[in-house]
């Protein structure tokens, strides 16, 4: 795709909102310009780069007089194809506004920048002895504003809900030109609509992120990872029931498959966790005050179905067993460009979910392959299918009609973007989606964000 051209008189204006520098014309605009999976690449006329929010109000504004359609972007990590110029918009990366706060320990709150990542806003919890109980595999890459935009899950949101759960503010810019800002951290805040809520998980339609607000948590003395084998995916979803409930400090209950461990395994090298192979695998973690060792083995023990386990305690080790779980979807890009299906199931139907969607994916690309693997304990499943062309769309209606059928979410954590856009009706009402376009109407009047994302 060529990248449309920009008015010189459009690109002056902006350059004179952020200066020459931050307004990328050449060769470099090409890592905004395509998705961390390589299945959407687009072009852009230009690269924007804000230092501050009312840089961003600036370039809105003069984005709004245009008429210049703007995909924000944080780390470009994300699945379904919402932050790259898919139609030719300005990239509107936010990394530069990557300020993190002073930790502010009597309230376990922190404020941040948009584009700080994950990470650093991780390290400065752990740097107060607390904790960001939003964790996932792009952490170094991620940004706080692209988290926020999308609602991002992960591997905590067992025990401590997902990113909207953190949020007690944010401060953004909205389609409108308006500027919002509520940083105060009021936990208890009942003044009216809240726009953080509204803007979480909007995925850069509605406003552009700029800082937020989040609570932290206790870092707990103990944590302890245990790697479990189980002889079928039945008896490991049925564990992860029982732990549940049994185990009151359970972090994470993640799965895998045995061709899932050996493709990670023979892509990086990375040893087989036992000797004999396990049909699934549980990685589980749990974190208390007082070491929980004692509580998983016990639950363990009471488990049926169990092969083998492996236990964890300092950070290296348990670091080696997250890692056959967190490289799974590196992994996947090593064989080919995956069509991701990002998907929850009520828990109860999630075995059966796991053993027929490889048939519903073959019968319409009898030869792909599909791989599962997923934050199960919220019934979350990640289904990745290799071996078919990027731009294979029958394959993806079927899946997701597939999921609907079975009671599901065609979007766990990931969102919409535009790969899922043509298909959100399938999970949201007539009413609850003109409900959507009238709050994007009413936040971003003539349509400058993101207009092929979420609505089709
Ligand atoms: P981007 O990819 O840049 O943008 C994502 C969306 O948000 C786009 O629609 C964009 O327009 C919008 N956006 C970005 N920044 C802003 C802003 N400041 N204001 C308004 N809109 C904005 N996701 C999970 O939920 N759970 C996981 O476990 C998980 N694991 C992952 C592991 C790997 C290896 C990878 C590559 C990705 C993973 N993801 C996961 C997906 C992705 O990392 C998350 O969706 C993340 O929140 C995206 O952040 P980002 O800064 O990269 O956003
Ligand atoms: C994960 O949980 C991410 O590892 C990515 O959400 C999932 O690659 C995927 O499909
Ligand atoms: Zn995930």
């Amino acid at each position: 795709m060529e990248a449309p051209e920009l008015d010189p008189s459009v690109l002056g204006e902006l350059r004179e909102v952020v200066g020459a520098d931050h307004v990328i014309t050449d060769d470099r605009r090409t890592s905004y310009e395509v998705d961390w999976t390589g299945r959407f690449l687009g072009a852009t006329p230009a690269v924007v780069r804000p230092a501050h929010t009312a840089q961003v109000a600036a370039v809105l504004d003069v984005c709004r007089r245009h008429a210049i359609a703007v995909v924000p972007q944080g780390g470009n990590t994300g699945m379904v194809g919402g932050s790259v110029p898919l139609s030719g918009e300005l990239v509107l990366s936010l990394r530069r506004i990557d300020r993190v706060g002073e930790v502010d320990h009597a309230a376990k709150q922190i404020t941040v920048g948009a584009g700080a990542t994950m990470e650093s806003l991780q390290q400065a919890a752990a740097a107060a002895g607390l904790r960001y109980a939003v964790d996932f595999g792009s952490r170094g890459s991620a940004t706080v504003g692209g988290s926020i935009a999308t609602n991002a899950g992960g591997v905590n949101v067992l025990r401590y809900g997902g990113t909207r759960e953190q949020l007690l503010g944010v401060e953004a810019v909205l389609g409108s030109g308006l500027v919002v800002s509520r940083l105060g951290g009021l936990v208890k805040d009942n003044t009216g609509l809240h726009l953080p809520s509204l803007l979480c998980g909007s995925e850069g339609t509605l406003g552009v992120i700029t800082a937020a607000r989040v609570r932290l948590v206790t870092a707990h003395p103990h944590t302890v990872t245990a790697l479990v084998g189980f002889d079928s995916v039945a008896a490991a979803i049925d564990a992860v029931a029982a732990w549940r409930s049994s185990i009151d400090v359970l972090d994470a209950a993640e799965i895998m498959l045995n061709d899932g461990v050996l493709l990670v395994s023979r892509a990086f090298g990375y040893p087989l966790p036992f000797e004999e192979p396990c049909v699934a695998y549980l990685l589980v973690e749990a974190s208390a005050h007082d070491d929980p060792t004692d509580l998983l083995a016990m639950a363990v023990a009471d488990a049926t179905g169990v092969l083998d386990v492996a236990v964890a305690r300092d950070s290296r080790r348990r670091g080696l067993l997250w890692r056959a779980r967190e490289e799974h979807t590196a992994a996947i890009n090593t064989i080919g460009v995956p069509h991701k299906f990002d998907v929850t199931l009520p828990l109860a139907g999630l075995a059966e979910f796991m053993a027929v969607v490889p048939s519903v994916v073959r019968e319409v690309e009898p030869a792909a392959a599909t791989w599962l693997f997923g934050h199960v304990g919220d019934g979350n499943i990640h289904v990745n299918v290799t071996g078919i062309a990027p731009d294979a769309a029958g394959l993806d209606e079927h899946v997701y009609r597939y999921v609907v059928a079975c009671g599901g979410s065609i979007s766990a954590e990931h969102g919409i973007g535009t790969a899922k856009a043509r298909w959100l009706s399938l999970n949201r009402s007539p009413d609850e989606m003109a409900a959507m376009r009238a709050i994007k109407h009413a936040l971003d009047p003539v349509g400058i964000l993101n207009p092929h994302v979420l609505f089709d």
